[in-house]
């Protein structure tokens, strides 16, 4: 038997080159004496990840008994003289254990690296808004690949806005025929199809992530009116609208129409995927409170008459009860409709524009992206705890990063905003909070961007990156 030192680290104290993030719940670092001669595996081997499945969290070497939805998530990674191990209890895990095992470095000739990992929060999401500008099937299965390598699990794709419509919707092809080729500055369009769409949640599921389509009512609707003027309060087809003011468009809840619309949307959305699916909800500044009340209450019943759960935005919470999810992203809101949804049992999705929201500018001198919620650099977006902006009595299912794209229209410029902040924002979410890590998170993301590099994705050099 060889003589083995266990060294334990929990914390990053020696592990801050290493590469991992978000960074692991557990990492041991064991000294093999003597074994100095062992080679470590090559660059090559390190391409050759074994993997294999266990039965049980504790067969991974968890000592205490892990949620079941966390030991669907939970990895085991080894890294020693033989190789790289992968271990996990499903499919998923193996998937984060190796996207785990890409990021890191080869430990030290001699030692053996042992990171056994599971996250803390089950909603670890991106939400790309393909409404202002589109970004088409490629573009989007990028993002996937990006997503994925952070170990998130949940795509939402905000696919209908005032400037365009995305998705087609079989019982009203005028969507798509006369809204879909606007976005803002008249920079072109487009939309998915269904097969485009299927294409889409096939490549998320294949990388772990459960897509939650979004179709915004009853506000962010005049694309919808401007195909279906049977849609508006006023009976006439607005013209299209390609600038970026919101709040300002509403659906009719007198209109036959409004009804026959809402029930196709909300099957085209529970079309989609097999999770959550999301109606939207915000900034309903031309809706009456009462007509707000129907026409949500109307939508949220649907998506619930098939047993689906519903995710809105804040402004949505009242309409929502047990298994559903209200995403919080205007911390200046009143917050006593969140709290007495999450006394019905409803989930928090922590998306504060503060942290959340890679729209904003980095710094005031940055070209892309806009600062109604003031600027927003990389430390900001790690160093918060979910649970302490959540209001008192609800639950934290997780975080969502939001990409919303009025200033954004490349693909270099949608990786630009996301990177690095989507690294921090995945830290936040797997590990459940940020606050302190800004030291060990530095070197960690500086290594992240070299991978980046190599691969020719664009990203913004944050202050204190190497
Ligand atoms: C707020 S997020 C919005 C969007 C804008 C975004 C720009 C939300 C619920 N509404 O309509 O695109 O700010 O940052």
């Amino acid at each position: 038997m060889k003589e083995v030192t266990i060294v334990e680290v929990k914390g990053m104290e020696s592990f801050a080159n290493n590469g991992l993030v978000p960074r692991p719940n557990d990492v041991r670092v064991e000294f093999e004496e003597p074994s100095r001669s062992a080679p470590v595996p090559s660059e090559e081997g390190a391409a050759r990840i074994a993997t294999s499945l266990r039965a049980t969290a504790r067969d991974l070497g968890f000592a205490e008994p892990l949620t079941p939805w966390q030991e669907r998530e939970a990895y085991r990674v080894i890294w020693d003289k033989d190789g790289i191990q992968v271990d996990a209890v499903t499919p998923t895990g193996l998937r984060h254990g190796t996207a785990a095992a890409m990021q890191l470095q080869a430990p030290a000739l001699g030692t053996r690296l042992t990171i056994l990992d599971r996250p803390e929060f089950p909603w670890r999401g991106l939400s790309i808004d393909v409404a202002r500008h589109f970004f088409g099937v490629d573009d989007i299965c990028a993002i996937i690949d990006i997503a994925a390598s952070l170990r998130l699990n949940v795509l939402h794709l905000h696919l209908s806005d005032d400037q365009g419509w995305r998705i087609e919707v079989p019982e009203f092809p005028e969507l798509v025929e006369r809204s879909s080729h606007t976005s803002v500055g008249m920079d072109g369009g487009g939309f998915f199809t269904t097969s485009d769409i299927r294409t889409i949640v096939d490549y998320a599921a294949r990388n772990g992530l459960t897509v939650v389509p979004e179709i915004d009512v009853p506000g962010h609707v005049n694309a919808a009116l401007h195909a279906l003027p049977g849609l508006s309060p006023t009976g006439t087809s607005p013209d299209p609208y390609t600038g970026v003011e919101v709040g300002f468009s509403t659906l009719s809840t007198q209109a036959e129409l409004t009804h026959e619309f809402l029930s196709a949307i909300s099957r085209t959305l529970m079309g989609v995927d097999v999770g959550p699916v999301h109606i939207g909800a915000d900034e309903c500044l031309a809706t009456t409170r009462d007509e707000f009340d129907a026409l949500v209450s109307q939508m949220a019943s649907h998506v619930h008459s098939e047993g689906r759960s519903v995710v809105a935005w804040q402004e949505g919470a009242s309409h929502l009860k047990m298994g559903d999810f209200v995403q919080l992203w205007d911390e200046r809101q009143e917050t006593e409709e969140l709290a007495a949804a999450g006394r019905r049992g409803v989930k928090l999705i922590a998306s504060p524009a503060s942290r959340a929201y890679v729209d904003m500018k980095y710094s005031e001198e940055e070209a892309l992206g806009t600062t109604w919620m003031g600027t927003v650099e990389l430390r900001q977006s790690l160093e918060w705890d979910p649970r302490t902006i959540a209001p008192a009595g609800i639950e934290v299912a997780g975080v969502e990063a939001c990409l919303f794209t009025e200033t954004i229209r490349t693909f270099d410029d949608l990786t630009y905003m996301l990177l690095p902040r989507l690294a921090a924002l995945a830290e936040v979410a797997w590990a459940g909070s940020g606050v302190g890590e800004w030291a060990s998170f530095l070197p960690r993301v500086s290594h992240l961007a070299q991978l980046w590099q190599k691969e020719g994705i664009r990203y913004h050099c944050s202050p204190g990156m190497q």
